[in-house]
């Protein structure tokens, strides 16, 4: 390799150069895993998996035009416009998802941001999920500087808040907020001391310059997030991208490696689009890496591999699920 020895890498870095991170993403594929592998050993136990339960607070009728959503108000999708769940709704669901051996729950909502009376409504939902002793993480929307502040003092551990692509292909896929609007959120959200998970979405028609971009994107923020998501497009009929020619598992292997060795300390979850996985290809994102899935029949409104099914997928690989909580930092 002429710019770089994958041997050499193992320690955080915020300076890669985009030819670096191309450099990992293209090396060859046996190279490519032994090192993410490798890589991962040093930092986190080899065959432990942490698990997030997802749970739609609020769904449908969103504004924004996200080309892959089937919330967006601007497509036909059959996703029924839901108000905003009450608040025992939220705290049975997250009991549940406790009791089946979630970490951490994370409380998704269909909005571009949320109002004042909004937020006061989840910041009571965080409240209140902590106190039962899971981790609390929410998405819903960009943020102001403020009301990140305001979701720190009611508890939240994590917010999500997705870059998806690369800043280049990025005004394909959503014209309703820019890059910069995200990552200006993800800025207020890492100023007020919560936790950022940040990732994005592959199979949405994007070059493989693309996705090293984005994660170069991510590896490169000044500080890597604690959770890097990567989602592959679940495809729901009625958004523009339904129908698209399906992503290479191996270039979802590839880009879960490449996280693995750009961001070595994060947790890299293996997010939407399991259902459409094989076991191998899932036992190869787990090789290359992976160390984070979401638990649970259901992602916000599509399906998720069941419980039972995952259980099954853990035991053939002697994956074990992450019982305690990861300590702070
Ligand atoms: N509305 C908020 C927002 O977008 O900021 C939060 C909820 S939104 C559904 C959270 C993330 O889910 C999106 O940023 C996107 O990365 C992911 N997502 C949405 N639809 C998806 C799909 N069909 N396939 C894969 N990921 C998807
Ligand atoms: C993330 O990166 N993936 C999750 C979570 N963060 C909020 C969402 C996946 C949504 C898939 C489509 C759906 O179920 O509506
Ligand atoms: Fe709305 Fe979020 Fe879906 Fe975009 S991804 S349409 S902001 S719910």
């Amino acid at each position: 390799m002429t710019v770089l020895d994958l041997a050499r890498l193992g320690s955080v870095r915020t300076d890669w150069s985009l030819d670096e991170a191309r450099a990992v993403h293209t090396a060859p594929f046996s190279d490519l895993l032994f090192h993410a592998q490798r890589v991962h050993r040093t930092h986190f136990a080899p065959n432990r998996v942490q698990v997030s339960t997802l749970l739609s607070v609020k769904t449908g009728a969103c504004p924004e035009d996200c080309k892959y959503c089937p919330q967006s108000v601007r497509y036909e999708t059959g996703v029924e416009r839901e108000e905003l769940l009450q608040l025992d709704q939220v705290v049975d669901a997250a009991r549940a998802a406790k009791a089946q051996g979630a970490t951490r729950f994370c409380m998704g909502a269909a909005y571009r941001s949320p109002k004042p009376k909004q937020l006061a409504q989840i910041k009571r939902m965080v409240s209140e999920v902590r106190a039962l002793g899971l981790e609390t993480c929410a998405t819903v929307g960009m943020l102001t500087r403020e009301q990140a502040c305001e979701l720190r003092d009611a508890g939240l551990d994590y917010y999500n808040h997705n870059l998806d692509t690369s800043r280049d292909y990025y005004g394909e896929i959503v014209t309703t907020r820019t890059y910069d609007d995200r990552l200006e959120t993800l800025q207020a959200v890492r100023d007020a001391g919560i936790n950022v998970c940040c990732g994005g979405i592959l199979g949405m028609g994007e070059s493989e310059q693309d996705r090293i971009a984005l994660l170069h994107t991510l590896a490169t923020l000044p500080r890597h997030p604690e959770s890097v998501p990567i989602n592959q497009l679940v495809q729901v009929p009625g958004t523009p991208l339904h129908g698209l020619a399906r992503l290479d598992p191996l270039e979802l292997v590839r880009a879960i490696a490449t996280a693995r060795l750009l961001m070595p300390r994060s947790y890299v979850r293996l997010s939407a689009g399991r259902s459409d996985m094989d076991d191998a290809t899932q036992a190869l994102c787990f090789l290359a890496g992976a160390n984070s899935i979401f638990y649970g029949d259901r992602l916000l409104t599509t399906p998720n591999p069941g419980r039972s099914q995952d259980q099954q997928l853990f035991e053939r690989l002697g994956l074990e699920v992450e019982r305690s909580l990861p300590a702070e930092g």
